[in-house]
């Protein structure tokens, strides 16, 4: 059966939520597999367990959904207050190393344009951390049109992330829970759909420069779409290529396209994945499997698999010992009604 729309708003919160929690007890692990992982989830149902904690990727997303709820549209100063105030109110949720001055600078009062202290990150270049990318979902989920999803991803991504390495991969991370949202198609036709968006999203001078200033080829992220559209196409893609070529780092380029490329292998069967899983407990393992930024690459594909899949396909006993879900799922309801209002 399809699940319904507001399922999939819904889904959408609770598999990032889920990404989050499941993915942070693995988080910086260099060698780990697909079994150990399973093993912990498996436990999840049967061994009475503390309540997962969810890090700075829910927290931040959290903080995007309330301030559009709230103000009933995108408000970044609106936006960047809630940042600063929660990470003041809750520090220790493993945030970036770098992007606490950003927080500081903008509880600070002396700042008027709350995008300078973005700016002020990394000599004046910005961070590309995957910070923007990680936090995005309520953006597609308030939004149905393609062009307010890539404005408001930027600017939100803005306020942390002023290099367009880390805000286009917030914009990437958006445009595939917009497309997942809309259910059955071919992978083929979802990719397809991405790589027209970042050609263009990433010819702007700025995305560019960008790229040249870190030596990397033209269209970065359009690159790494290419590129997952090649494994698809492959029988059997190693963990080694696509750790080489996709990445299971913290910067957004390393990181987003890993997502979608989780999100889209785990369509089908994965050999060393339990038969009984269903698409979206796949794909929330299969990420965390890579090791790495766990917690963020499996925020990211959970959220894009949940819209995809509804929360139908949540394990309930997953579900119940990740911090907030409750909220996830009143706010995924009240999404739907914002995004069907406009
Ligand atoms: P950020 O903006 O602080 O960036 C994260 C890191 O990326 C920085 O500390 C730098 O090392 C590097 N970086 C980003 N931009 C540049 C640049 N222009 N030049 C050189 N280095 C750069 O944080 P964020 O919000 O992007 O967060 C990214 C990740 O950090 C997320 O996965 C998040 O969960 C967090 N994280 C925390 C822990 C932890 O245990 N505390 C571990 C891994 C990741
Ligand atoms: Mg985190
Ligand atoms: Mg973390
Ligand atoms: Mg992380």
């Amino acid at each position: 059966m399809m699940p319904s729309t507001v399922s999939r708003f819904r889904g959408a919160l609770l598999g990032a939520l889920l990404g989050d929690c499941l993915g942070a007890v693995f988080e910086g692990y260099s060698v780990l597999n697909a079994g150990k992982v399973c093993q912990f989830l498996e436990r999840l149902g049967k061994v009475k367990q503390d309540t997962l904690v969810y890090t700075d990727d829910t927290a931040m997303a959290r903080s995007v959904i309330q301030s559009l709820l709230a103000q009933k549209d995108f408000d970044a100063r609106d936006l960047a207050e809630r940042f600063a105030r929660e990470y003041k109110k809750n520090p220790d949720r493993g945030y970036g190393m770098s992007v606490i001055h950003v927080f500081e600078k903008l509880d600070s009062g002396e700042y008027n344009d709350v995008f300078t202290p973005a700016k002020e990150q990394f000599d004046g270049n910005g961070s590309y951390g995957n910070g923007a990318a990680m936090r995005v979902v309520g953006i597609p989920l308030a939004y149905p049109c393609i062009q307010d999803i890539i404005q408001f991803a930027k600017c939100s991504g803005q306020l942390t992330h002023a290099s367009s390495l880390g805000y286009n991969g917030a914009i990437l991370q958006a445009l595939a829970v917009h497309y997942a949202l809309q259910g059955q198609q071919s992978k083929d036709t979802f990719l397809q759909h991405l790589l027209g968006h970042m050609k263009e999203v990433e010819s702007d001078e700025k995305s560019c420069a960008d790229a040249r200033l870190l030596e990397l080829a033209e269209y970065p992220f359009w690159s790494k779409l290419n590129k997952i559209k090649e494994f698809l196409s492959k029988e059997n893609v190693s963990r080694k290529e696509i750790l080489k070529e996709l990445g299971n780092g913290i910067a957004a380029l390393e990181s987003v396209p890993t997502a979608i490329y989780s999100f889209l292998r785990c369509m089908d069967p994965v050999a060393e994945l339990p038969q009984e899983y269903n698409g979206l407990q796949r794909t929330i393992s299969f990420c965390i499997s890579l090791g790495g930024d766990t917690d963020t690459i499996a925020t990211m594909a959970g959220a894009i698999a949940g819209a995809y899949y509804g929360e139908e396909q949540v394990p309930p006993s997953w579900k119940a010992c990740s911090e907030g879900y409750k909220e996830a799922e009143e706010w995924g309801e009240e999404l739907h009604k914002l995004h069907s209002s406009r």
